[in-house]
């Protein structure tokens, strides 16, 4: 490749300089290895930090720290790690500096760390979350890469260590047609390491994955354990412990590999008593601990089934999102959103439309909370790209194998509002079988669509889903309110439907007439008229209106948007809670299971 040579180190002149074919390697849900209840060195702090719009780092391979002059100074003289500022991991750059706030591309963040060895013989480190696109460089090699923005990305870098070490990791946030979620999305693009860095160590042998669920239709007696070793030590007894349950199991692992079910009678987990157990796992020297509730979920045609139970799902969309966090968001905010969820007297939240952090989940289990978890298929994807199917099939993996253990988590979407085409239906189809492959027991949904011509549930996906969901927005994007029971009289869903979204914007303290879009009073009377309507139709098991609580968006310009979608219950900072909110309350606490 022809490069300018300029002294002791070259200029990259060319394109194709950005196709690095060593920087290919990626890492997967493969690569992931179980850590709650495990011991995690937090490389969280103050990095270095450069935004770099020309992937300069890249092409330049400033990682490779190769050449310094005799007073110390990288050459080319284009970079100085340590005198670059420094931003805040895990956060998003948006939310750091006021001329981040729309950036959108490459940038380098990059830290130093020691690391003396304890005795293990095995170290990961570990990402929460980047978005969108990481690739990471471990004292000047380079160790791999992950595309999805939510989901956790994990590398072995066990002989890697010196005594110091630097760590670089190149983010970019691009939207690209590709990729999952594609281009246009109604969400604010943020970028950065958002979630926590992590260092880990084990023993040559260890626990790499591992999953209990109640086994279903077992009549809540038997619980089912998956464990996966890895390490040279693949035969040998695992140990379970549930002493509250009084369980000491011992389960062989024959190639790495165990399966067992097990007799128990767990008190259930529910909304009303989030029971969780002490769980541990042993395998040699290596422990696994997590607090653990045990329920089961069923769908058929006539309902959603909690323990055997009937339920309705009381809910509420959410984004992933703060004013001041962006989506670095922190357990008191998530507090905050359940805590509101529940004085709505909701016993369940779609987490849309991605992927938000593990902690939801955790929390949810402890507060009693149902969820619906989703990846960012959205709207436009390249449905026909096998790539972009492997990316969307590896977020999902990666999301069902990090939260299986959640009882809170009830369902996986595949989706959102999707034209329906071939190849559409081949890819979701496909996602669909996959999360039943990865988690047999839970359901599968994603947000199916209205033919708005024929006014009817209409979606060929359907035939793979548990449940339907629907998004409608009758009474705003769609006016004519009375169209809704009509699409409702011309279905015949023979699975339970969930309304997905509904909702309407409105500035906070906006006031006008019922028919002033964009007031309080219009989104509290187009309210009032879906939660009539939709509390007498019997095939419906469920809603979530759209949203909790108003969100940034850079598509939504209007006066009253302001860049922010505005169809929150509640304000942006959640102090304020619009009319409709109480509708909603009112409504929930109406419905009896
Ligand atoms: C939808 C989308 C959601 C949007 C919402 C809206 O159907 O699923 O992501 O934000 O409508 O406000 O238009």
């Amino acid at each position: 490749m022809d490069t300018k040579h300029v002294g002791n180190f070259t200029q990259n002149i060319h394109d194709e300089d950005y196709e690095i074919p060593y920087l290919s390697k990626m890492v997967t849900a493969s690569d992931m290895i179980i850590d709650t209840g495990r011991e995690k060195e937090s490389l969280n702090g103050y990095w270095n930090f450069q935004i770099d719009q020309y992937d300069t780092c890249i092409r330049s391979k400033w990682y490779e720290e190769k050449y310094k002059n005799e007073n110390g100074m990288y050459l080319p003289v284009d970079f100085d790690f340590d005198r670059w500022g420094t931003i805040k991991v895990p956060s998003c750059w948006n939310t750091q500096k006021e001329r981040f706030y729309y950036y959108e591309g490459p940038a380098v963040y990059t830290r130093t760390f020691r690391y003396v060895n304890k005795g293990e013989k095995r170290v990961f480190l570990k990402f929460g979350a980047a978005n969108y696109e990481a690739k990471v460089f471990l004292n000047r090699k380079y160790i791999g890469m992950h595309r999805g923005g939510s989901t956790p990305f994990y590398f072995e870098v066990t002989g890697m260590l010196e005594e110091n070490n630097r760590l670089l990791v190149v983010v970019d946030n691009t939207r690209k047609k590709e990729a999952v979620p594609a281009r246009n999305t109604d969400w604010f693009n943020y970028g950065g390491i958002y979630r926590d860095v992590e260092l880990i160590r084990l023993p040559e042998t260890f626990i790499k994955d591992f999953y209990i669920s109640l086994v279903p239709d077992s009549g809540f007696k038997k619980i089912r354990v998956v464990l996966e070793i890895d390490g040279p030590e693949k035969n040998g007894m695992a140990r379970l412990e549930i002493p509250k349950l009084n369980l000491y199991k011992e389960m062989e692992c024959v190639d790495g590999k165990a399966d067992v079910i097990i007799n128990a009678e767990p008190e259930l987990w529910s909304p009303e008593k989030p029971r969780l157990y002490d769980v541990k796992v042993s395998y040699l020297s290596d422990t696994i601990q997590d607090r653990i509730g045990f329920r089961e979920i069923k769908a058929d045609k006539n309902g959603i089934y909690l323990n055997g139970k009937k339920i309705f799902l009381k809910g509420v969309c959410a984004h992933e999102e703060s004013v001041i966090n962006g989506k670095a968001v922190t357990d008191d905010e998530i507090i905050e959103n359940f805590k509101l969820a529940k004085e709505m007297n909701c016993n369940f939240m779609r987490l849309a439309h991605y992927p938000h952090t593990e902690r939801a989940a955790k929390i949810a289990d402890r507060m009693g909370i149902l969820l619906w978890e989703e990846i960012p298929v959205y709207w436009a994807i390249d449905f026909s790209n096998p790539d972009t199917y492997k990316n969307a099939e590896n977020q999902l993996t990666e999301l069902i194998k990090r939260d299986r253990n959640r009882a809170s988590v009830i369902i996986w979407s595949v989706g959102n509002e999707n034209a329906d085409t071939d190849e559409r239906l081949q890819f979701m189809s496909s996602l669909a079988k996959k999360a039943k492959e990865v988690d047999p027991s839970r359901l599968v949904s994603a947000a199916c669509l209205v033919d708005h011509s024929e006014l009817k549930i209409k979606d060929r996906l359907v035939d793979y889903l548990d449940i339907i969901g629907i998004n409608e927005y009758y009474g705003w994007y769609a006016p004519d309110f009375n169209d809704l029971i009509k699409v409702f009289n011309n279905s015949n869903p023979q699975k339970p439907v969930v309304i997905t979204e509904f909702g309407a914007d409105a500035l906070k303290g906006a006031r006008g007439t019922v028919n002033d879009l964009g007031t309080e009073d219009c989104q509290m009377h187009i309210y009032k008229m879906q939660t009539e309507t939709l509390g007498k139709i019997p095939y419906i098991h469920g809603t979530s209106p759209w949203i909790l609580y108003d969100f940034r968006c850079p598509r939504r310009t209007s006066a009253l948007q302001l860049e922010y979608n505005r169809k929150g219950l509640l304000s942006e900072d959640k102090t304020y809670k619009k009319p409709a909110f109480y509708v909603m309350k009112e409504f929930y606490a109406s419905i009896k299971d």
